[in-house]
């Protein structure tokens, strides 16, 4: 029987990046790892994407939530199971996401008996943003709104993740380490640098060994502060392609692209908990970058930056932003780098919506 792993956990946590650790683990075990990735914008996403270009077995459900589509779920993890023979599936949701334990561990559980193998259900957690409700209360420029979803996340987890160690000094990961084991002692927390793949094999030994005890945790879902939190959050997606008369550097176009978003995010008071975008030249070099907020510095993954004359470019932005601000705002950035840099560009998709539309 196949395990499966839910990981939950805020937007720019590092779920995409413990996913593809703890499946490079499993297979120095010697096991089959699949990603499922989820999310609620449609077409072509980064996260998926990304996953495929670093030879990951990866299924995509985008357009909602695992959540709310049980049937179209069992049948990508029964594909794993049976036809990729995976030991280990690994799905994430959309990171202003709770509820999962709920509306997909309990409804497998009942509705599909013996069929899956459920691991304890998991929060990635950004050292940073915890700073936010623990009792220093940092302020992060996020709508204190958000701080529903930090905790909710939390308290639904029966595994946390402190992520993101490698950023912060020992003594800091022990007091955010025992304030978590405080504050949520049904949960087993385990200390990781996704990136680094510090603390991976403990945590991959937990979720293969144990099982979800399926509780039923009252963390507010549907709730007042629930909708005031999901109200605040815009997706935007955009698709386009890049040509150039001469040469274009994927990683140098996104930087500016990314900066410009930054700056009109700044300029409006507004912040976005997670903006990624991925760069794809056309013999396949692959660059990526994130953002995950107006105060951090932006992270290029730039393994593939080689010069070119035309690039694919997907941009997904998660923002605290109303959507017709954010719209605006990432479009006109987007072109004003293309402009800068005398390239051409061809938009194929966009998308943006609120996540209560
Ligand atoms: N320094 C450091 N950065 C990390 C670590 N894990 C993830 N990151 C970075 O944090 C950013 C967000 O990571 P993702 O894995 O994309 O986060 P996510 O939770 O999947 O984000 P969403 O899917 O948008 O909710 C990326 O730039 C990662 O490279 C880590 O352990 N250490
Ligand atoms: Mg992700």
């Amino acid at each position: 029987m196949s395990k499966y792993a839910i990981l939950g956990g805020f937007l720019g946590a590092g779920k995409t990046t413990t996913m593809m650790a703890l499946s490079d683990e499993a297979k120095r075990e010697g096991l089959k790892a699949a990603i499922l990735v989820n999310d609620l914008g449609t077409n072509e996403l980064v996260d998926g994407s990304f996953t495929v270009s670093r030879g990951y077995l990866t299924e995509s459900i985008t357009g909602g939530c695992i959540c709310y589509q049980t049937e179209n779920l069992v049948n990508h993890l029964r594909v794993f199971r049976d036809e990729d023979q995976a030991d280990l599936i690994l799905s994430d949701i959309p990171g202003c996401g709770i509820g999962a334990l709920e509306h997909v561990y309990h409804r497998l559980a009942e509705q599909y008996p013996g069929e899956f193998s459920l691991a304890p259900f998991t929060a990635v957690a950004d050292p940073e943003r915890l700073r936010r409700i623990m009792p220093e209360h940092a302020d992060l420029h996020l709508p204190e709104e958000m701080d529903f979803l930090f905790r909710a996340q939390l308290q639904e987890a029966e595994v946390i993740l402190l992520n993101k160690i490698d950023l912060i000094t020992k003594e800091e990961a022990e007091k955010m380490l025992s304030w978590l084991r405080s504050s949520y002692p049904e949960a087993a927390v385990f200390a990781i640098s996704a990136q680094n793949h510090q603390g991976i094999d403990a945590v991959l030994a937990y979720l293969m060994k144990l099982d979800s005890e399926l509780h039923h945790p009252d963390i507010g879902y549907g709730g007042p502060e629930f909708m005031a939190a999901e109200g605040k959050l815009t997706w935007y997606d955009c698709q386009f392609h890049l040509e150039a008369d001469t040469e274009l550097r994927v990683r140098d176009y996104l930087t500016t692209a990314m900066e410009n978003i930054r700056q009109g995010l700044l300029a409006a008071n507004r912040n976005v908990p997670h903006l990624k975008a991925m760069g794809e030249d056309e013999d396949g070099h692959i660059v990526k970058a994130s953002l995950i907020g107006v105060d951090y510095p932006l992270q290029l993954d730039a393994a593939g930056d080689v010069s070119c004359r035309s690039a694919h470019i997907i941009v997904n932005a998660r923002a605290a932003c109303e959507p017709d601000l954010l719209k605006k705002i990432c479009d006109d950035a987007l072109a004003r780098a293309a402009d800068s840099m005398k390239l051409s560009m061809k938009v194929e998709f966009t998308e943006c919506f609120g996540m209560t539309d």
